[in-house]
C-alpha cells in the first residue's frame, strides 16, 4: 500500500456488528475535520458492481458457488480500477464496507470454496490488492441474532441461523492472524467504537 499517496480501510464482520453505523460516524468525523475521503461498499461501489449485488444476494436467483465468486471478482476488479485506485491516487482514504476478506470468509470458508483457494484466485486475477488495514468487528452469535431479530431479513445471507453465524466468526479468526487487522468489540456502545476508530486513523494519517 506504500506506494499509494491515499489510505484504504476496510470494514469487515458478520451480519449486525455496526459496520454501517460506524462508517456512518466516521463520514461525520471526516467531514468536521476537513479530511479528504471517500466511502465506497462491495459487494457493489460501481455501476456494474451495484447491479451484480442485486443478483448475488436476491435469494430468489440461483447462482452456483463458483459463478458468485467470478461475480463477486469481476465486481471487485472493477470497484479497485474505477474507484479505489484512482482516489488513493488523489491522496484520498477510502473506507469501503467489506472488501476481498468478506469473499475469503463467506465464500471461502462458510461455502466451502476453500479459504486458500479463493485466496489463490484473489492473488492472480486482483493481484493481490488488499487493504492498508482492516477494521474487523467482532460480535458473537447470540449477540448477532439478537440484533436480527430486531430488523428485517434483508439478503439471503441475512438469516437467523446460528451454525452460519458461527462459521461466520469462525472463518474471521481464521483468516486475521496478521497485524493487517484491527479488532473491535463490537458489544461496545456506539461511542466508545467511533472513538476507538478514530484513534486508529489519526496514528494511520
Ligand atoms: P452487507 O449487508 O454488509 O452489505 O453485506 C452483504 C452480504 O454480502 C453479506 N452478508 N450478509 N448479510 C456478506 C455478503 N458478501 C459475500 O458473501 N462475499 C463478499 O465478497 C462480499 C463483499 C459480501
Amino acid at each position: 500500500m506504500k506506494k499509494y499517496k491515499g489510505l484504504f480501510l476496510t470494514f469487515e464482520g458478520p451480519e449486525a456488528s455496526g459496520k454501517s453505523s460506524q462508517i456512518n460516524l466516521l463520514k461525520e468525523f471526516f467531514k468536521k475535520n476537513k479530511i479528504p475521503f471517500v466511502l465506497t461498499r462491495e459487494p457493489g461501489g460501481t455501476i456494474l458492481g451495484e447491479k451484480l449485488r442485486q443478483l448475488i444476494l436476491n435469494k430468489h436467483i440461483k447462482i452456483s458457488k463458483l459463478e458468485e465468486i467470478f461475480m463477486l471478482m469481476a465486481a471487485r476488479s472493477n470497484h479497485i480500477d474505477k474507484v479505489i485506485l484512482p482516489n488513493l491516487n488523489k491522496g484520498k482514504i477510502v473506507i469501503s464496507d467489506r472488501f476481498a476478506d468478506s469473499t475469503f470468509v463467506y465464500q471461502g470458508y462458510v461455502n466451502n470454496f476453500g479459504i486458500n483457494q479463493t485466496m489463490n484466485l484473489h492473488k492472480k486475477l486482483l493481484n493481490n490488492f488488499l487493504p492498508h488495514k482492516t477494521f474487523l468487528f467482532d460480535l458473537s452469535v447470540t449477540n448477532i441474532i439478537d440484533r436480527l431479530k430486531k430488523r428485517k431479513q434483508k439478503n439471503k445471507y441475512d438469516k437467523l441461523d446460528s451454525n452460519f453465524h458461527q462459521k461466520v466468526n469462525l472463518g474471521y479468526k481464521k483468516i486475521s492472524k496478521n497485524n493487517r487487522f484491527i479488532h473491535i468489540d463490537a458489544s461496545l456502545p456506539k461511542k466508545s467504537i467511533h472513538l476507538e476508530i478514530i484513534k486508529h486513523i489519526n496514528i494511520l494519517i
